[in-house]
């Protein structure tokens, strides 16, 4: 019997990487890798959120093994990458280096980018800088890193949604320091008082633990409890958003989005993404004439919420038949 179109993809089932390394960039840090699916199948290379979240096993399984040659690796400081939690030579500037280091590496001539939340921010940043190295874009939780992105998810915004989880967040800053959240947090990360940083890592990481899904803090994976993966994804995601944040212009990835018009993209947004609403989505569909965005009316931010995980499969599937 034929599946009805109407029944939800799931994720294709759990596989080992067909090979994997470290691969060392620049005299400080060392990438984890690994290949899955198909040796001679398309390339295609995931990027993690965050910055900072790195790599699990379940993230293998957007891709129908058969068909794709699917390259996964921990970006610089975080997951099995070394050193860990490092922020030195440590800007989003290294990391499109590191992508274009890593295919060099495979043997890659063009890989497909599929890429959400921080991946997605990645992803567009890498196109826009190597859009020859590009077959396509899929892109999921539209995060473009505007001040303004930042602000809603740290500072006013999406504390309107989960106030519950807020308290959580503002609770190891005192009143005086809470004008600036950011800036408050980074001095606590990077502080030489390790309780502060511990308790800081854990409250930042768990904010975004508990507005990632639609269900809120009853859906916080595991994670955002295990205090090695909460210091680096704080750690490096605080860095990168402090301080004026990842862009010199301001609004660099759409304005820049002509240089990618012509690469084939698809955008799955959950309409109920607390973390990079929809707006961002929207927009950036609006300066790609050719991209296909498709607003998932039941979802959030994670990848894993049902409802993206049927449109990420779908649309892996539908670009490696192309
Ligand atoms: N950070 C958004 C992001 O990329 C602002 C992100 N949010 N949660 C994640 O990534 C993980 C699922 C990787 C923890």
């Amino acid at each position: 019997m034929t599946k009805s179109t109407n029944e939800r993809r799931d994720l294709y089932p759990t596989i080992a990487p067909f090979d994997n390394g470290f691969l060392p960039v620049g005299s400080v840090h060392t990438l984890y890798y690994e290949q899955c699916g198909a040796a001679d199948g398309t390339p295609l290379v995931f990027l993690h959120g965050g910055p900072g979240g790195g790599c699990s096993a379940q993230m293998r399984q957007f891709f129908d093994p058969k068909k794709w040659r699917a390259v996964l690796f921990d970006q610089r400081g975080c997951g099995r990458s070394t050193p860990f939690s490092c922020l030195d030579d440590n800007t989003i500037e290294h990391l499109i280096e590191d992508m274009e280091s890593l295919r060099e590496h495979l043997g890659v001539e063009k890989w497909v980018v599929f890429g959400g939340s921080w991946g997605s921010t990645l992803a567009l940043a890498y196109a826009q800088k190597h859009p020859q190295r590009v077959s396509g874009l899929i892109l999921r939780g539209i995060f473009l890193c505007r001040q303004s992105d930042i602000s809603w998810l740290y500072q006013e915004g999406a504390n309107a949604l989960f106030p519950d989880a807020w308290e959580g967040f503002l609770a190891p800053i005192p009143q005086a320091e809470r004008d600036d959240l950011v800036a408050a947090y980074h001095r606590r990360l990077f502080g030489e008082d390790e309780d502060l940083r511990r308790i800081a890592a854990r409250a930042w990481s768990q904010w975004e633990g508990d507005t990632i899904t639609i269900k809120g803090p009853a859906g916080r994976a595991d994670d955002f409890d295990d205090d090695r993966f909460v210091d680096a994804f704080a750690r490096i995601e605080c860095s990168y958003f402090a301080n004026g944040g990842v862009f010199k212009r301001d609004n660099q990835l759409l304005e820049d989005a002509h240089l990618i018009a012509d690469i084939p993209c698809t955008i799955i947004q959950g309409r109920y993404d607390a973390v990079t609403p929809v707006w961002g989505a929207w927009a950036l569909a609006k300066a790609l004439p050719k991209a296909k965005l498709y607003i998932v009316p039941d979802a959030g931010h994670s990848a894993m919420e049902p409802g993206i995980i049927d449109g990420l499969v779908r649309a892996t599937d539908a670009f490696a038949e192309a």
